[in-house]
């Protein structure tokens, strides 16, 4: 089925890491966002795929055509970012009269509820969550979709819309909605107009991640590094340790006295040790260096990036081009053991996460011998003095 893609939007609640990078190209286990997302829809039975891009539209352009594709995938420009009808309504030229699956190119899917998706005539992904306010819940009776509300006080399920749709042809003629309250053209009021009209089907998904903020990106090297096999290529010395699910990918080097415990994933041109201990989930993108005595710990730290001696960083993600001075430490706990805030567009908002360190947009420099608090976000090409603590976001 022709597919779009959504992957043109700001990502500002995943600021300071969307600075320069568009948030469909921040990486999860080796690959960008969206190029899992069409990776996923393609397995799933896309038959073609249309790319909406717009913010930083060229890395995701470059990302896209520099790929084999087993079916065709174009890219459309959103010129400006109005909202997610609006983005559909930008490849609408290039669409055939006849359904179409939209996908945010921005959340991660299970591939076996993705096909049940793709099999179906009218249907949303719906995934069930305990808390659903935040979200848009779906009116659902005996599996048939009535209605999505959005962020409501007192919700009508546990089913979130997952942004994954298909809609029927007549659809195309829908997209010229009114602009939201929050004065954005919403495919929401799409889906409610399908929902009054057609049968449109809650397929339950097994799994789906969102990935908004900082720390879904965590969530989603998580899931994605878990799953891949191990493979070991590049320089490994014979006295490095790797455990369990470690990739190491070829032009990367592993120092003698390394211990990487599975999942891991160290990406091309990275250097890791000597004597250096890597753990719980960590992605190490291209290029970055982990020195003597540095212990990383379920982090993701983007390309070019360094902690080269006597740090530890634990629950955090480093963008690109940063580097910890010796002897930086994170907290990646509170006293209280309670989870660890992080302000996101200005609010406090819970991780969820009783452990979670510090956000630093690219470029961040800090000094040696400083501390940084937990849920610190420190922003693009920020820097921090030697023997600094830090107990505030700058
Ligand atoms: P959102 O997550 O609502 O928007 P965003 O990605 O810009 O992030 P933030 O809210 O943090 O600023 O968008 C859902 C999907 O739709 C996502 O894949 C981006 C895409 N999108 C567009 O393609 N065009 C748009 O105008 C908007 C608003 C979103």
């Amino acid at each position: 089925m022709q597919t779009v893609v959504l992957a043109a939007g700001e990502g500002t609640r995943m600021r300071p890491l969307t600075a320069n990078t568009p948030k469909p190209m921040l990486p999860v286990a080796g690959k960008p966002l969206v190029v899992r997302c069409l990776e996923d829809a393609i397995e799933s039975g896309a038959s073609r795929v249309v790319v909406v891009v717009g913010y930083e539209a060229d890395a995701v352009r470059t990302a896209i055509a520099e790929r084999d594709w087993s079916v065709p995938v174009e890219t459309v420009t959103q010129t400006e970012q109005r909202g997610t009808a609006d983005a559909v309504r930008t490849a609408r030229s290039e669409l055939e009269e006849a359904p179409f699956v939209v996908l945010n190119g921005d959340a991660l899917y299970d591939r076996e509820s993705l096909e049940e998706l793709y099999d179906s005539d009218a249907a949303v992904g719906s995934y069930r969550v305990e808390n659903p306010s935040s979200y848009g819940v779906l009116r659902v009776t005996d599996g048939r979709v009535e209605g999505v509300v959005e962020k409501p006080a007192d919700p009508p399920s546990n089913l979130v819309n997952t942004g994954a749709y298909v809609f029927p042809a007549a659809a195309l003629a829908w997209l010229d909605v009114d602009e939201s309250e929050r004065g954005e053209l919403e495919l929401t009021d799409v889906l409610q107009r399908a929902c009054e009209t057609t049968d449109v089907r809650s397929i339950p998904f097994d799994r789906w991640l969102d990935v908004g903020r900082p720390w879904e990106l965590l969530a989603a090297n998580e899931w994605k590094i878990a799953d891949l096999d191990r493979e070991v290529g590049g320089d490994v010395s014979d006295d490095a340790e790797l455990r369990g699910t470690v990739i190491v990918e070829n032009d990367a080097t592993i120092e003698p006295g390394v211990v990487i415990e599975g999942p891991a994933y160290v990406a091309a041109g990275s250097h890791v040790g000597p004597n250096a201990y890597v753990r719980g989930t960590t992605y190490l993108g291209p290029d970055t260096r982990v020195g003597h005595g540095v212990e990383v710990k379920n982090s993701v730290v983007m390309a070019d990036s360094a902690v080269p001696h006597l740090t530890y960083l634990g629950d955090s993600v480093l963008g690109e081009d940063v580097n910890l001075g010796a002897g930086t430490t994170v907290a990646n706990l509170r006293h209280d053991g309670e989870p660890v805030e992080l302000t996101v567009k200005g609010d406090r908002v819970s991780t969820g996460r009783r452990k979670f360190g510090i956000v630093c947009g690219d470029g961040v420099r800090t000094g040696i011998n400083c501390t940084i608090n937990v849920g610190i976000v420190l922003s693009a090409g920020a820097t921090v003095a030697p023997g600094e603590t830090v107990l505030r976001d700058r």
